[in-house]
């Protein structure tokens, strides 16, 4: 970790495959530019660098229409490593009509975010609240399919860009009653919670995949609820790889005493966790004491793996009037940001090290020879999505190609990790630079999208 921290300029190195290496790779440049720009932006006097050394990810929620404000840019580029557009990415502006995506403000936030070496935490892909009011109309089917469809087009144009997402958000009730919350989404079924996960996992095999909620930041109902879930998909193999607690303090909603034990149980599940939009109402000391506890509570559980303040300026917060975040409406530090500074360069404790999230093993025992070829299949009214899992037979290959069947009218208009030939009727995917040579037993996957219905005859593979 200390080599990558150093290659990185104190900013956390992305685990992960490919795509997310080039992004690094991308940011370096930048990075270094803001950093050789910036005063005493060196590892353990900014809220980002200090996390970092502790493994971490220190981020912020951030507004796009605030990128052209210098005070703020400034704070953003000196501070923090990561970031979760604060409204941009949600169904309403990514969708605002049924099909018609629209991205422009969640990219003006994901290119700073990359020109700069941050991480992006996507925010949020499923959710009762913020729906465009064409989905606010839909109900069963129709609005199961859309859902899906907004998953799986959202989260594959972001492929390779995105930290973690909070795939589902806020699907429980308050209160005492543990149940799911109601609304036209849990309408549809119980199981929406998984299908979306599986369809963001289809779309994006390298983003770490989130529920998000709030009130379960300590042991009570709601948390015992979400608890069970994450052990149920767990155990059931549902793709779940984080859980994301919100920490939205105040004098009615303090921050728990069993804060940090509750992060830990969930840990323990095999989730990492992560502090997901944290502001405490208050001023001075005590509001300084306890960001100061949430930070430290973060560090003691190994799999808690990165703090984002829910804004930047007290003025930026959604609750402006509770004075709840780390500098005042000038952009000067609050004494909460001392208390946080202050803790991150506290006390040691181990990194976490997390693998970097994988589908699951195949069933199957590798062929002899050859190689085989598997699909996965997320699709809605009109389109498609494949994941592609191809498995080197007990010779290994040199390089592999899979051909596929689509049925009447389906076209391809995207392949990743494969070349495609052809875009109707036979289509062969062709490995590329780095995944053609398998060892026997191993396996890669590939994807691809298309229009109309997907394949439905299996696919056969070839190796050379
Ligand atoms: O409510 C705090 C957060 C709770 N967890 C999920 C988060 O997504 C949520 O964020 C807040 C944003 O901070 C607000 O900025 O979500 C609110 C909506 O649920 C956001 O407020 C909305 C206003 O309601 C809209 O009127 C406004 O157009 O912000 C929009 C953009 O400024």
């Amino acid at each position: 970790m200390d080599n990558m921290l150093a290659r990185t300029g104190g900013r956390p190195a992305r685990r992960g495959p490919r795509v997310a290496l080039a992004s690094v790779v991308v940011g370096l440049s930048a990075v270094a530019t803001t950093m050789a720009m910036a005063s005493g932006a060196n590892a353990g006097t900014t809220l980002g660098a200090s996390a970092a050394e502790k493994g971490r990810y220190f981020g912020t929620a951030v507004a796009a229409n605030k990128l052209s404000d210098t005070t703020y840019v400034g704070i953003l580029n000196r501070e923090f490593n990561s970031v979760t557009p604060e409204n941009e990415m949600k169904w309403d502006a990514t969708e605002p009509s049924q099909g018609q995506f629209s991205f422009t403000s969640a990219d003006r936030i994901v290119n700073h975010a990359r020109a700069n070496g941050m991480q992006v935490r996507g925010h949020a892909l499923a959710w009762h609240s913020q729906q465009p009011g064409w989905a606010q109309n839909l109900a069963g089917g129709a609005l199961r399919q859309a859902m899906l469809n907004h998953v799986t087009q959202v989260a594959t144009y972001y492929r390779g860009k995105i930290h973690s997402w909070d795939v589902v958000n806020e699907a429980f009730a308050d209160g005492g009653t543990g149940a799911r919350r109601d609304s036209n989404l849990q309408r549809t079924g119980d199981d929406w919670i998984e299908a979306a996960f599986r369809a963001a996992r289809a779309a994006d095999p390298t983003a770490k995949l989130c529920y998000n909620d709030y009130n379960t930041d300590g042991q009570n109902a709601k948390s015992n609820a979400v608890y069970a879930m994450v052990q149920d998909f767990k155990a059931r193999g549902v793709p779940i790889d984080c859980v994301g607690f919100q920490s939205h303090f105040n004098s009615a909603s303090p921050v728990p005493a069993d804060y940090q034990a509750n992060l830990q149980r969930f840990a323990d599940l095999g989730v990492d966790v992560q502090i997901t939009e944290l502001d405490i109402e208050g001023s001075g000391q005590t509001q300084a004491d306890n960001y100061g506890r949430v930070v430290r509570a973060c560090l003691a559980v190994a799999r808690c793996t990165g703090i984002t303040v829910w804004g930047i300026r007290d003025t930026d917060s959604w609750r402006a009037s509770g004075t709840p975040l780390l500098f005042d409406g000038n952009g000067n530090k609050k004494p909460a940001y001392t208390a946080t500074l202050d803790a991150l360069n506290g006390g040691a404790t181990p990194p976490p090290s997390t693998p970097a999230p994988s589908t699951p093993a195949p069933s199957t025992p590798p062929p002899s020879g050859g190689c085989s070829a598997t699909v996965a299949l997320n699709s809605w009214n009109g389109g498609f999505v494949a994941t592609v899992r191809v498995t080197a037979g007990s010779s290994g290959t040199g390089g592999w190609a899979v051909a596929v069947t689509l049925p009447g009218g389906a076209t391809v208009t995207n392949t990743w990790s494969a070349r495609a030939t052809g875009t109707s009727g036979a289509v062969t995917f062709r490995n590329v630079e780095y995944n053609g040579r398998l060892a026997a037993g191993a396996t890669t996957e590939f994807g691809f999208q298309g229009t109309g219905a997907g394949p439905t005859a299996a696919p056969t593979c070839t190796a050379s």
